[in-house]
Order: structure tokens, then sequence, then C-alpha cells
């Protein structure tokens, strides 16, 4: 099974990728079905644990999207076990040095190319039997830039073999740039960061990914020039429209 989200990249297509943070798979079903090219489990900052998350997997695998995986930390053994469970990328948090980039995709790869534990698990029958062949090839790989030393250290990141590229996290980038966390943050220094981002990324022939709070946002980083965006996950959307739906019905 070939990772669709490659051939959008290498199509210049942009990925519109859905955020999950509320631990239920039917949840994740109906996102799935919504027109996402992918839907990310996120065990970072999502009420998710891994038992959730096998069964949010599963009901993404039976849509249209691909699954992706956010980690809560850059640690091997999570990653693996999400892409056992059939996670067709996985986007981790906080990379700050390019060790810790490098250390994040051996992860995701088996040997030679990394130290991928092998027991391909759900992968084997969401991808097939010639899964452990292809797999380093088509696993999606994320890091994410979040930190002043994640910027710093950014072209020596984006210069790590199999990285396809990196994530934005506006709130956690904006909350140690500026000292307030705002994911559509306006602050100079934020979109300076940004645009250097953006620039290197197009450099190094790296995708360029980034969070945002809303689909008008989602398309102002399109027409910047990202590849990868997330509009909002499914606790602010089932919250907006809840809203709009209670103020409509108020004569609001
Ligand atoms: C951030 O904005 O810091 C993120 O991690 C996005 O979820
Ligand atoms: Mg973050």
């Amino acid at each position: 099974r070939k990772n669709p989200l490659k051939a959008a990249f290498r199509q210049q297509q942009p990925i519109i990728n859905g955020w999950l943070a509320i631990p239920s798979g039917y949840s994740a079903e109906i996102v799935g079905h919504q027109g996402y090219d992918s839907v990310t489990v996120d065990m970072q900052h999502g009420m998710i644990d891994f038992a959730n998350a096998l069964s949010m997997l599963q009901a993404i695998s039976a849509t249209p999207a691909t699954p992706l995986a956010r980690v809560n930390t850059n640690e091997p053994a999570q990653i693996m076990r999400l892409l056992d469970a059939g996670a067709w990328g996985i986007i981790c948090p906080m990379i700050s040095t390019a060790e810790q980039a490098r250390q994040f995709v051996s992860a995701c790869r088996y040997p030679p190319l990394g130290n991928r534990s092998f027991g391909p698990a759900r992968a084997l029958l969401y991808g097939g039997k010639d899964y452990p062949q292809y797999a380093n090839e088509e696993i999606l790989t994320l890091a994410m830039i979040e930190t002043r030393e994640g910027l710093e250290n950014l072209d020596a990141i984006l210069d790590t073999a199999g990285l396809d590229g990196v994530f934005i996290g506006p709130n956690d980038l904006s909350l140690t740039l500026t000292g307030s966390a705002s994911a559509e943050s306006q602050h100079p220094e934020m979109l300076a960061a940004i645009e250097l981002v953006l620039s290197r990324c197009k450099a190094h022939n790296k995708l360029a990914g980034i969070f945002c709070t809303s689909g008008q946002a989602a398309a102002n980083r399109i027409a910047q020039g990202f590849n990868f965006v997330t509009p909002a996950n499914d606790v602010m959307q089932l919250g907006s429209a809840s809203r709009t739906a209670i103020a409509t019905a108020r004569g609001e």
C-alpha cells in the first residue's frame, strides 16, 4: 500500500489533515469520512491512550483517509508500537536537534536504515504481506519544529536522511518565541520564523506542515506555500459547530 501523502507532496498537492483529540473509534471514523487526506491520532495532547489509538487507527483505515499518529515524545517504543498498530506516518513533537531527528527517523525505519524492531502486527493487515519490504519507503516522518533550538538547528534537522518534512507547532513555537501561546500569532518574530521554515523546507525539498485553527487559516497557509495543514482538531470543530447551531437556533 503506497502512502498517498508522499505522492501528493511529489505532485505539489496540498494535504489536508484531520486531528483527533477525542478518544473514540466512532468519532475517528466520522472524521475520516469527511474528505481529509489524512487523519492524525494525537497521543500528546489528545485524551488518548494506546487502546484508544488502536481502535481509532482501525476506524480511520476503514475510511479513505491515511492514518497518522502524533506521539507524545520522541520515544522509540511508542513510535514503533503505533507503526505496528497501522499508523502510516508519525509526527514527533519537540524536535530541537539533528540528533533527535536522527533518532526519531531511525525508530520509523527497519534496519539497515534504522532500528525499528520487527513485529508489524496490524500494519500487515492494513498494508498487506509485503509491508516489511516497502515500509521504509512509505512511512511518513514529520518532525515538529516548536522550540527556539529547533528553529536554530532547522537546516541540520532538514538534512536528516529519511525525514520527509517538518510540522510547525505554532502554540509551542509562539510560547517559546514570544512568551504567549497563540496558534495564529501575528507577532513579527513568529511571522519571520514561519517564513524561515517555509523557505528552508523549499530549499531542502521537504514537506512543510503547520497546525491551524480554522479552514480559513489553513487556506491562508496553503496560499503561503505550506503542503500539509490541519484545519483545527475535532474538539475545536465540535465546539464551534455547536456554538454556531445554538446561536442560529436562538436567532442570534
Ligand atoms: C502546537 O501548536 O504546539 C502543537 O503542538 C499543535 O498541536
Ligand atoms: Mg506543541
